[in-house]
This record gives structure tokens, C-alpha cells and sequence, in this order.
């Protein structure tokens, strides 16, 4: 049987895996190798990833790789967005990378608009939604404040592009990181030397620009010993883990919105081409690269952060998943609604006080306990990606007939369930591990064992079983969905 081993590495905000992905006559399987934490390292006022300890866990994982003895065909690492390491003359890494919930661009956007480059041409340029992280904000922020690393910076790598480079000594740009960078101008798929300059920038310190499924280089001699594999090539994949997560949503036509559900709740559409106009610039809605020239358009929503940041602060709540979320489906429905995505929540030092606060200040019943907190935040987020969807229904230039959720989210059927019934939609849940397939996808359409989206789409669909969810309860979830727009108003006002 010919079976084709790939190894991928996907690493969102709080967690990272590493996984072998086995290509056998039209089916695709997954198989988790490691799976470790990714801490916000919290030192000297700011928040820092580790590169190296993300990098060490790759090392580890290509080492189990290796004893397996598999033929493995190529590597391939997508990250979350916008980040970036500085790299000096001498190729040495400057620091590790600030993460995007560091404080130090609160206030900057704005700041940039009138110092810099006025707010709607950032937005006619690039199509990207406005949050005060993107790596522009980033950079801006870093140059005000004097940041050593980024004066001393030959090269900027998005972190996707700068484990690969420490994989292969090889520094590119890959378009789909790049684009949520809002650098990027989507219709010349470039970084714009106008909004570069405004940082200081140009393209010489980026990477060679790559689009997915293109080989970056092989593994060095240093990581062939550290391992114990071969001269394997290392793949540039939709570097962008949403990127990768998209390409992988198991639609059988055009028609359909996602849902990629992690750490962040991403939803939109697939379209051909950018959509920038007043309405998704006041709506905020991003317009990022993807696979095979496709864009997606989307809006973040904050998803699953407030529940793993309870979780963290939860001392007397159980440990498994199923058993929290069962306890919270047997509380009162609507008793306390959020709106999930209040800058209140971006990174609170207790987020637990944070939700009990919000509710305090519009007038609702305060949550107690971990069963009653759980509840609203997941009826919270249906509500809000009601919103959002209902934005994306009047901008969509097709009729959407089916929501697919995909990621780590969508193994919670209750807020499958409760999204369902708040949209009024159909709602299609898998595969669990989108991104890392997604990844993996990419890999063989740059060996040629795959052809182009659809024919990965088909591939993944006959590999996996979905889970339908019809909506009910319509009245229900209207009059809630009522309550929260006017507590949203309210808190805004
Ligand atoms: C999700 C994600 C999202 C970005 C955010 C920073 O992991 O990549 O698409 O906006 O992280």
C-alpha cells in the first residue's frame, strides 16, 4: 500500500502539537505525536513568547519522528498570526518575540493614524481589521518605546517563517502570515514599501516572498544530528494556522461560511477576491490571504480565551471538559450575557472578576461559581457570532446555506448546539484537528500527492465523520439575542 508519512507542527497561542499526517488513496489520518504548553511569559512589564522552548519541542517531537523510522516527506509549521522575531546581521535570533497580548499598543493605532498614515487608506491597502496588535501597531509601538531588538534588526520573520528558518538556516516571508500583518497589500500580494517605511521598514528586511506549499530549504546538519533524520525539506504551509484551518474546512461547494474555533473564534467566507469597501470598513472585517489565491474574509471573535483563562483560575471546578460544560448546562439559561469581544477581556490580570464586573456594571445577575461563569460565556459567544454572521450575511455576495465549525472548539456539541439554534443555520462540526490537516494538505500539494482546495476538500471530507446540528428553540434565543444587543449598546454608550 503506498502510504505517505508528513510531519506538522501547529502551535496556537496557548497550546502547540506535533502530528504525523498519513496520505493513503484519497484518505488522510492523523496521528498526535506531542502535544505541550505555549506559557506567556510575563517579565520586566511585558509578555514574551519562548522561541526556544518552542523550538526545543519541535526538535523533540522530530526525535520520536525519527525512531519510527517513517519516510517522512517534508515538515511544516503554522503558528497564530501577527507575531514576529527581530534577527540581527549575524542571523542571531534578537530577543524573543513580544506576543500580541503585551499592553504596549494600547493606544497606538490610533496614535499611528494621526502621526503616520490616516486610518482608511491603512484600510483601502491592506482590507485587514483594525486590532491594536497587528504586527504594523507592533512595530510602531516597538519604535516609539526604542526597542533595542527591532534597532538592531537586519530581517523580521513572522514566527512560522523563524522556526523554519531554525530548522534550515533559510529566511522567507509567506504570504499568508505576512497578510495579517496589515503590510500587506492583497491585490499585488506584496508588503506595501509605503506602510514599511512609515515603520522604518523596507522589503529587504523581510524574507524572499513564498506563497503555500513552496520548499524553504532542508534541515540543517545541526538539526539532522540533534534528530536524527535525514535532509528532509522543510514546506512553507499556509503559515498562518487560520490559513491552514480553512483550507481544510470539508465543504462540498462555495456556498458555506467557517467557523475556526480555538483560542480565537474566527467566521467568515471563502471569496475570490478581497471585499474592502465602507460597510467592511466599518464593520471591521479582515480580508487575509489564502491558499490558491483565495481570501478569507473574516471577523476575529474572542472564543475560547475567556474559558481557558477561567479554567486557570478555577481551583475547585473538574478537570475534564465534559464534566465542567455539563455542569453549566444545568444553570438557568440567559442568566448573565457578555459581550465576549469588550476590551475588558483582552487580557485581565483575573478574568473571572472580569466577566463577575462586566455583569455588575450592566445591571445583570453576577455569575458564581465556575457552572454559572461557564454558562454565560458560552451562551455569550453564540449571541455574539449572531452578530457577526448577520454582518457577513449582508455582505456576502452569495446566499450562505451552512456554518462549519472546525478546530478544537468544535468537540463542545453544547455551543455547536447553542450556535445553531442563536443562527438559525445548519452547523456542521470536524474536523477537530482543521489546522493540522490543513498543514499537512499543504505538504503533499508541494510533493504533488494533492491537487488544488477542492481536491484536498474532497480528501478530507471522505476521511472524516461530521457532526450535524439543526437549530431549535428560535424564540428562545431571539429574545436573548435582543438582551444582548441592548447590553452591548448599553456598556458602549
Ligand atoms: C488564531 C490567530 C488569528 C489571529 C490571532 C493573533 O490563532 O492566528 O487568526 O488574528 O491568532
Amino acid at each position: 500500500e503506498d502510504k505517505k508519512y508528513f510531519f506538522a507542527v501547529d502551535l496556537g497561542a496557548t497550546s502547540g502539537r506535533t502530528i504525523i499526517g498519513t496520505l493513503t488513496e484519497g484518505k488522510i489520518e492523523l496521528e498526535e505525536l506531542t502535544r505541550f504548553d505555549n506559557n506567556l511569559i510575563e517579565t520586566g512589564g511585558h509578555f514574551y513568547w519562548d522561541i526556544y522552548a518552542l523550538y526545543f519541542e519541535i526538535i523533540k517531537g522530530l526525535k520520536l519522528a525519527a525512531q519510527r523510522e517513517l519516510p517522512i516527506r517534508s515538515i511544516g509549521i503554522d503558528t497564530w498570526g501577527v507575531d514576529f522575531v527581530c534577527v540581527g546581521k549575524d542571523g542571531a535570533l534578537l530577543r524573543n518575540p513580544l506576543s500580541y497580548r503585551d499592553p504596549h499598543t494600547f493606544g497606538m493605532m490610533e496614535d499611528y493614524f494621526e502621526r503616520a498614515i490616516d486610518k482608511a487608506k491603512v484600510y483601502d491597502i491592506t482590507g485587514i481589521q483594525f486590532m491594536n496588535f497587528n504586527s504594523l501597531f507592533q512595530l510602531y509601538a516597538m519604535r516609539k518605546n526604542n526597542d533595542s531588538a527591532l534597532a538592531g534588526a537586519e530581517k523580521i520573520l513572522f514566527v512560522p517563517d523563524a522556526l523554519s528558518y531554525m530548522l534550515t538556516g533559510k529566511m522567507v516571508c509567506e504570504y499568508t502570515i505576512a497578510s495579517t500583518s496589515q503590510m500587506l497589500d492583497p491585490r499585488t500580494k506584496q508588503l506595501d514599501e509605503q506602510l514599511l517605511a512609515s515603520v522604518g521598514l523596507s522589503r529587504d528586511n523581510f524574507g524572499r516572498m513564498v506563497n503555500p506549499a513552496t520548499e524553504i530549504g532542508v534541515l540543517t546538519k545541526e538539526v539532522q544530528q540533534l534528530t536524527g533524520l535525514g535532509a528532509i525539506p522543510v514546506i512553507a504551509v499556509a503559515g498562518h494556522d487560520t490559513g491552514s484551518a480553512v483550507a481544510a474546512v470539508p465543504a462540498k461547494d462555495e456556498k458555506f461560511a467557517y467557523l475556526s474555533s480555538g483560542t480565537w473564534s474566527l467566521m467568515g467566507i471563502e471569496t475570490r477576491n478581497a471585499i474592502i469597501n465602507d460597510l467592511s470598513y466599518e464593520r471591521n472585517f479582515t480580508n487575509e490571504g489564502g491558499i490558491d489565491g483565495t481570501t478569507r474574509f473574516l471577523k476575529n471573535i474572542c472564543g475560547m480565551w475567556l474559558y481557558e483563562r477561567c479554567r486557570k483560575e478555577w481551583t475547585d471546578a473538574p478537570k475534564s471538559h465534559t464534566e465542567l460544560i455539563a455542569a453549566a448546562m444545568e444553570q438557568p439559561a440567559f442568566q448573565s450575557i457578555i459581550n465576549p469581544d469588550d476590551p475588558m477581556f483582552a487580557n485581565p490580570a483575573s478574568m473571572v472578576e472580569a466577566i463577575k464586573d462586566y455583569c455588575r456594571q450592566t445591571g445583570q445577575h453576577v455569575p458564581e461559581g465556575y457552572a454559572e461563569i461557564c454558562r454565560c460565556i458560552f451562551e455569550s459567544l453564540a449571541l455574539r457570532y449572531r452578530q457577526v454572521f448577520n454582518y457577513l450575511r449582508e455582505m456576502a455576495s452569495f446566499p450562505i446555506e451552512v456554518l462549519h465549525i472546525i478546530g478544537g472548539g468544535s468537540l463542545n456539541a453544547y455551543l455547536n448546539q447553542f450556535t445553531a439554534n442563536s443562527l438559525g443555520i445548519e452547523v456542521l462540526a470536524g474536523p477537530q484537528e482543521g489546522t493540522a490537516i490543513g498543514n499537512i494538505m499543504l505538504q503533499a500539494k508541494a510533493s504533488g500527492d494533492v491537487g488544488d482546495i477542492w481536491d484536498m476538500r474532497r480528501i478530507i471530507a471522505a476521511s472524516i465523520e461530521l457532526k450535524r446540528f439543526e437549530p431549535t428553540d428560535k424564540d428562545q434565543w431571539d429574545n436573548a439575542y435582543g438582551r444582548f444587543l441592548k447590553i452591548v449598546e448599553s456598556k458602549q454608550a
